[in-house]
């Protein structure tokens, strides 16, 4: 046990009521495999893989070691003008993950990063074309693309957008989100009703008109919302219609991505193909921070054919394909194969479920929800004061040995991909009893 004597006032923490916090600390220090261990050694199990990342486990010794070694080979290298091969190899690696089409990669350093990324790329991706009247956005409310301008105005969480209300980008729809629709609560897997919530984006486009607009931007399961899912044929009919509009598809991948759904993608889960995949997160395995924008071939050839030699799109950060965030990449990825973690979650995905929906029916539990290894459980508010209830869970369940994620009110799994059983009926068990008490 190490003594601690901590101010805490320097650190701002981030999305977090930081008086409440510190008056109250939930201080973790290390990791392994599916545990966080607290400063006076509780062992806690982690059923969020950290913040969705984590998805290889913690402290896994194969990544651990490429880390290491690379910091002591090559700290840094730029990639404005010069490179590192490894970041060739592991692009390659990578773009044989992404569906068939997809086969460039940009690199960046978080999920916020990839998603302003993506729209930039889509902006100037319709001009390059000739298309410059193409300036428009549209995303979703509900969405969570992160935190930069651009992904706070396509984004639709009301709280993240009401400080900056007058710096939004301009130009940007939402489409409605697809969550409390009739029939759908409990559903197993994608429900079954609001397909047809798709068909908003014709009502979008019949009022800007298509040739105004550049890309549509969703997450295939709205992550930070609380697990919002699509439901069945909903994602397949928004492509249809940009299709039909040429208007470009961005699947926000970033929670989505690298095997949470027991696919490489969620766009090979749900076999639909966009022309843009943001991921970040699951990337590295929460490790390094790092981010990839992964685009088509289509898009990608628009900027080479430009003619002469010149920079062919004016962005990058300092960071992009650092070679520490690379040798963790590699590693990861090598990892996910060589453990066919991606399978796992396939086949970890109804012990999921049954764990999950077996909460039906328990105090307070309004709707259950799941897919792949992403699932959320809802708890109704208490009067008068939303999120109350499900700030008093992350303390209880934290004090009895385990982490979850809490939006509002809604419990969020994802569990690192190695999960068992026995993690599962541990923390549904723990939530079982802790739901009373509520
Ligand atoms: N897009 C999606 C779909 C995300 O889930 C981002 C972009 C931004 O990534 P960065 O790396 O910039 O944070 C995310 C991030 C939560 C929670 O409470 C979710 C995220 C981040 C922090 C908290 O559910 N997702």
């Amino acid at each position: 046990m190490k003594a601690h004597n901590l101010s805490m006032d320097s650190f701002w923490i981030p999305f977090t009521s930081n008086r409440a916090f510190k008056k109250q600390p939930r201080l973790v220090e290390r990791a392994q495999g599916m545990y966080y261990y607290t400063p006076d050694d509780r062992q806690i199990l982690d059923m969020v893989a950290g913040l969705w990342c984590c998805n290889a486990g913690h402290g896994h010794p194969q990544i651990v070691r490429a880390i290491q070694d690379q910091a002591a080979e090559m700290d840094y290298a730029p990639h404005f003008n010069f490179a590192h091969p490894a970041a060739f190899e592991v692009a390659d690696v990578l773009t044989e993950l992404t569906p068939d089409g997809i086969d460039h990669v940009f690199f960046t350093n978080s999920g916020s990063e990839s998603v302003d990324t993506a729209l930039k790329i889509a902006l100037a991706y319709q001009k390059e074309r000739g298309q410059a009247s193409r300036t428009r956005l549209i995303g979703r409310e509900r969405g969570y693309h992160g935190v930069g301008f651009g992904g706070i105005s396509v984004g639709g969480i009301a709280n993240n957008r009401l400080q900056f209300s007058n710096t939004m980008i301009p130009g940007v729809d939402h489409l409605p989100h697809t969550h409390s629709i009739p029939g759908n609560a409990f559903s197993r897997g994608l429900p079954e009703h609001g397909v047809e919530y798709a068909d908003e984006l014709e009502r979008i486009l019949e009022l800007h008109h298509p040739s105004n607009v550049a890309a549509v931007i969703v997450e295939p399961i709205a992550g930070s919302a609380g697990v919002l899912m699509p439901p069945q044929g909903y994602l397949k009919r928004l492509r249809e219609i940009c299709d039909r509009h040429d208007i470009l598809l961005i699947f926000d991948e970033v929670i989505t991505g690298f095997g949470r759904l027991g696919a490489n993608f969620a766009s090979q889960a749900f076999d639909v193909t966009p022309d843009i995949i943001t991921t970040a997160k699951g990337l590295t395995s929460g490790t390094v921070p790092m981010g990839a924008v992964f685009v088509s071939g289509q898009i990608y050839d628009e900027f080479m054919s430009k003619p002469g030699g010149a920079i062919e799109l004016f962005h990058g950060y300092t960071y992009s394909a650092h070679p520490l965030a690379v040798a963790a990449c590699t590693a990861t990825q090598h990892v996910y194969a060589d453990e066919g973690l991606f399978q796992r979650a396939a086949t970890m995905a109804p012990v999921f479920e049954d764990g999950l929906h077996s909460l039906k029916g328990e105090p307070h539990v309004i709707d259950v929800r799941n897919y792949g290894l992403m699932g959320a459980v809802e708890l109704a508010a208490l009067e008068g004061q939303p999120g109350a209830r499900g700030m008093e869970l992350v303390q209880k369940t934290f004090d009895a040995g385990l982490m979850i994620r809490v939006t509002g009110d809604t419990i969020a799994f994802s569990p690192p991909l190695i999960m068992e059983e026995s993690h599962m009926q541990q923390a549904v068990e723990t939530i079982r009893t802790l739901l009373k008490t509520l």
